[in-house]
């Protein structure tokens, strides 16, 4: 492994440095034990020259060509499904473990979907040199939901889902926080389309207004009436989990938050389950909070979760009319363990594994 010269550590690259997930990273490596020789910041040729504030320091980004590859071990891809098509590849033939955020290759039979805490393993076995990471929506409630699977035996989930609008990138950000000044402080809200003729017709990467809205629809259309993000939701699960024939119903909308993807879970499993081993299950699952007390006002919502590493579980309940059923409440930030944190802890795993340890 082409290991930094002076650190003896290994090289790292992070390719889409200047996103909105990639800003993440830069925290996350800046925040977790440093494993990492050189990290190497690469972005479009646009973003090239830029300097970004990395474990103390400056680093300049490099524009992402071939020769930017040259003696990496390890990159992390957040960049645009087409980009990632091209670029991980090349990265690979290079050399490098890529551990790519997008949706590219996740249901490639060949890509491992790895989530640290669920299916680690998974990371060992790469024919293509990629390893994905799932979309934060299924990495919202997947390392709670595997914790409850290995005691349990899942057997079917149905989810709605409460996204966040930074889901969408820097400009989903920018959308709400534009619509949010365009109606704070006026009485909209009260009557049909009043927000709609307000917010303008510019909607930006969402099909309707999201202040002061809700939107039942994430991705692009799929056959009959699904929508992208719902697929990758059922597609993801089942693999991670390693359970093909997993059934799942599930609705996604766009809520009017900013960071930090909500769900409420319906989760049947093949045993009856008690509440009370359900929560001793959460309570000690690594990467797990319990934060369960609604008679003292006590359950996760997105103002507390975002920044947090965690998965948030609360309203933590036995069906009514299912013994083998719970019903959950999760949150978890899409941008930290729903995108750059999980890419940083895969990194991890490879590294580990590449150092021989
Ligand atoms: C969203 N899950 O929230 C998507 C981003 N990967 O739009």
């Amino acid at each position: 492994m082409a290991r930094t010269a002076r650190t003896g550590k290994p090289t790292l690259a992070v390719v889409g440095a200047t996103g909105a997930v990639g800003t993440v990273m830069l925290q996350i490596l800046s925040q977790r034990a440093d494993i990492w020789g050189e990290i190497r910041l690469i972005a479009s040729p646009r973003s090239a020259g830029r300097k970004l504030a990395l474990r103390g320091e400056e680093v300049e980004v490099v524009a992402l060509t071939e020769d930017a590859f040259d003696g990496v071990d390890v990159a992390m891809f957040d960049v645009p499904d087409e980009v990632a098509e091209r670029w991980a590849p090349i990265a690979a033939a290079k050399g490098a473990v890529v551990v790519d955020n997008s949706g590219a290759f996740r249901m490639d039979p060949d890509v491992p979907l790895v989530v640290p805490e669920v299916n680690p393993h998974a990371a060992r076995l790469r024919p293509r040199g990629i390893v994905s990471n799932p979309n934060c929506t299924t990495l919202s409630m997947i390392v709670a939901l595997g914790a409850l699977h290995a005691e349990f035996g899942l057997r079917e989930l149905v989810v709605s889902s409460y996204q966040a609008v930074s889901g969408a990138g820097r400009r989903g950000i920018d959308t709400l926080r534009q619509q949010l000044s365009l109606v704070a402080g006026t009485e909209l809200g009260t009557t049909p389309g009043d927000v709609r003729r307000a917010v303008g017709d510019n909607t930006g990467p969402f099909p309707e207004p999201v202040a002061l809205n809700v939107v039942p629809w994430a991705g692009t259309a799929r056959e009959d009436g699904w929508s992208s993000e719902e697929m990758k939701v059922r597609d993801e699960s089942r693999k991670v989990l390693g359970l093909p024939d997993l059934r799942v119903a599930v609705t996604c909308v766009r809520v009017p938050v900013v960071t930090t993807h909500s769900l409420t879970v319906h989760a049947c499993f093949e045993r009856e389950v008690t509440v009370d081993q359900a929560r001793e299950i959460l309570a000690t699952a690594p990467g797990v909070v319990l934060f369960d007390d609604p008679a003292a006002g006590e359950f996760p919502t997105p103002v507390d979760v975002v920044g947090t590493d965690p998965t948030w579980v609360g309203r933590v309940r036995r069906a009514l009319d299912d013994p083998t059923a719970l019903e959950l409440f999760v949150c978890g930030d899409n941008l930290r363990k729903g995108a750059a944190l999980n890419t940083a802890q895969v990194a991890e795993l490879v590294a580990a594994e590449l150092g021989g340890s």
